[in-house]
């Protein structure tokens, strides 16, 4: 089965993300700890945020088949240091959150990824409006075999 780890900065949008795909109500709580679900391994972001912590994310994803890293569309700074998705020996797609706001930079977004060394075609996502949840579904699917109902 398929696993995904999901990384990124405090309030990036791991858990809402994840709350949509898995159907489940979107609600806030901040994330304290490593949450193990059927599909998804989400972490709070302090994981990506302090370096100290980077051993628990490199370790994590040995148990996942990709690594979703999230870049907040709002956020004028990264997390990410460079090349950072080239610790992971698995692939590494990168998903830009909250294009809904108006603050919004999606071109700045994409270069933060592109610096983080994630090649892979990048997803925007907004919980609001529910865009770019379709590709990514279809996504889960191929990776886990999930049957739609
Ligand atoms: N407008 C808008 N708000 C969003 C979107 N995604 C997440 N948020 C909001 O951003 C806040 C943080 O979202 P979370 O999903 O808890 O973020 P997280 O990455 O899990 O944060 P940590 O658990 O602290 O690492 C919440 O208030 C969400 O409602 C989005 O696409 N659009
Ligand atoms: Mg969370």
């Amino acid at each position: 089965m398929g696993r995904i780890l999901l990384i990124g900065g405090i309030g990036a949008g791991k858990t809402s993300l994840k709350q949509m795909l898995m159907n489940e109500q979107v609600s806030y709580r901040k994330t304290q700890m490593l949450d193990f679900s059927q599909v998804f391994i989400d972490c709070p972001g302090e994981y990506l945020e302090i370096p100290r912590f980077y051993h628990v994310l490199i370790d994590t994803s040995h148990q996942v088949s990709e690594i979703w890293a999230l870049q907040d569309a709002t956020k004028p700074r990264t997390f990410y240091p460079p090349k950072f998705a080239k610790v992971f020996n698995k692939p590494v797609m990168g998903i830009i959150t909250k294009v809904d706001l108006p603050k919004a930079n999606v071109e700045q977004a994409t270069s933060f990824l592109t610096y983080a060394g994630i090649s892979e075609p990048c997803f925007q996502t907004s919980i609001m409006t529910g865009e770019g949840y379709d590709p990514l579904r279809m996504r889960l699917e191929a990776l886990n075999g999930l049957q739609n109902d």
